[in-house]
């Protein structure tokens, strides 16, 4: 049997749901490991590669959507069940989803690192205000033929946030413990601030070990230069400074007492007293563990809510869907800043105000399917000045399953079994998934419309389909392709 017809009728067992859900732009969704890349995202590369069909049935649907791998916060107490870590509990939500929970020694690409430090790098597609990143890798003498668990893990890397948005914080220095060597899987955690999820990432990777490590440095790390103060507010303010070599994080003092640690370079500080005078220095922690001197102190005043309210807050920045169906989009966005603060936000959709709220998201409802509907935010500030409109988020509401039933061909849309349409005023229905493949030249498609078609030598046909040929009509037996109907025993007159 022909093995390409084989993946895809299996294909198309393991695919459920309708065309609508197939939509490669999606932008509910957050971001990945790029460097070296998640198991899902090394998915969406090899589509390129192998193709659709194949990178579909390996991976998943995360090949369309890198970004979605999203489950519970809390792990390893809480987040996904053991089993289903790498697809964060089935992803989108597909039964398919679960193929990238798989496992086995040969099964995955493998990316080469070393042991010692490496730098995962992020790809945000939305930056969320985060809490932090956690990093885990497989014990040594973990199977890799059995199902991921936590017990599997250990804890090998944490960099803290300060709640501000990921996106100033994309590359962290991770060690790979030197005991480590061959096949292990890394699991990269992304703790969202304003959600109650984290995005769950796997890489493969096969780790060169012995001699190949820098010599630990023995000095501590220099001491942060160029601390500075901007945005403050009457109860808050954003502390910024240098990004130090070889630090791993850094520890933020205010007023003499640590209050934070993070792993960026910058630290929002919130809930201070108006008009009040705050001392800060920062000292960077080595990824030796050594600690630098503390930085000279850097104050800043913050402001009287007596104060006029005389500027525009800031626009609000990534507005985006956290997920969309047939009759509505639930909108998110990034906060605004304003040096009193933002009293709340206005939502408008199509230049129509449709909501004010104090939170960054807004679930719009009621909505039409298959419509596209543009939409802005604007910042209030606590007196009453109102921002810049936000760059326009363009989305498209999810096309109703029955209105899928009948369309023409589209060479860059992905059908999926049962799907029909209308190709040369022929009706055609999908046998199983497929992408680009015309429906009167290929078998993924049966035809529907009483019309029997002439053989062609290089087009597939299954069982019960039925051609013409020299003025007969011939039916097949079974899958064939380049069988001569008057000369091939797959062929019977009709
Ligand atoms: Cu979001």
């Amino acid at each position: 049997m022909n093995k390409k017809l084989l993946g895809l009728a299996l294909m198309s067992s393991i695919i459920l749901g309708g065309a609508g859900l197939l939509s490669a732009d999606e932008a509910d969704a957050h971001g990945y490991v790029e460097k070296p890349a998640a198991r899902g995202y090394q998915g969406s590369l090899d589509k390129n590669t192998i193709g659709w069909g194949p990178a579909l049935e390996k991976y998943g649907m995360v090949i369309t959507n890198p970004q979605s791998l999203e489950a519970p916060k809390g792990f390893p107490q809480a987040g996904p069940a053991d089993g289903r870590i790498a697809s964060a509990n089935g992803g989108l939500g597909q039964i398919s989803d679960f193929v990238l929970d798989n496992t086995g020694y040969n099964r995955w690409t493998k990316q080469e690192i070393k042991t010692g430090m490496n730098s995962f790098s992020w790809h945000y597609t939305a930056p969320h205000s985060t809490s932090k990143w956690h990093y885990y890798i497989t014990k040594n003498g973990w199977n890799p033929e059995k199902p991921l668990a936590r017990q599997d893990l250990q804890l090998i890397g944490e960099v803290k946030h300060d709640g501000s948005p990921a996106s100033n914080n994309k590359t962290h220095q991770v060690n790979i413990p030197a005991d480590h060597s061959g096949y292990h899987v890394v699991l990269a955690v992304w703790d969202v601030a304003d959600t109650p999820n984290a995005f769950y990432n796997v890489i493969d990777v096969n780790i060169k070990g012995g001699g190949e490590i820098t010599p630990p440095v023995e000095v501590a790390p220099a001491t942060p230069t160029n601390v500075k103060t901007a945005d403050v507010t009457t109860s808050s303010l954003k502390l910024t400074w240098d990004k130090v070599e070889n630090a791993k994080e850094y520890n933020v003092y205010r007023d003499g007492k640590k209050v934070a640690t993070v792993g960026g370079t910058q630290f929002n500080d919130a809930n201070l007293a108006e008009k009040t005078t705050y001392s800060y220095q920062v000292e960077a922690v080595g990824t030796n563990g050594k600690i630098s001197e503390k930085s000279a102190a850097v104050k800043a005043t913050t402001q009287s809510s007596a104060t006029e309210d005389n500027q525009k807050p800031t626009a609000p920045t990534s507005v985006h869907s956290m997920g969309t169906t047939e009759t509505s989009v639930d909108l998110m966005w990034s906060k605004s800043t304003h040096f009193l603060g933002v009293k709340n936000y206005e939502v408008y959709r199509d230049g129509k105000k449709v909501a004010t709220t104090e939170k960054t998201s807004f679930k719009d409802t009621g909505l039409k399917a298959n419509t596209t509907y543009k939409y802005t935010v604007k910042a209030i500030s606590v007196g009453g000045n109102v921002s810049e409109s936000s760059a326009v988020f363009t989305v498209k509401t999810k096309e109703k399953e029955a209105e899928t039933g009948k369309t023409t061909w589209d060479s860059n849309k992905v059908y999926t079994e049962g799907n029909k349409v209308i190709f040369n005023d022929l009706e055609y229905q999908a046998k199983w998934w497929n992408k680009g493949d015309r429906p009167d030249k290929s078998d993924a498609w049966k035809l529907l419309s009483d019309k029997v078609m002439g053989w062609e030598s290089n087009k597939a046909y299954s069982g019960g389909d039925k051609v013409t040929y020299n003025g007969k009509t011939y039916k097949a037996k079974w899958w064939t392709q380049g069988d001569r109907p008057d000369n091939s025993s797959v062929w019977v007159v009709a």
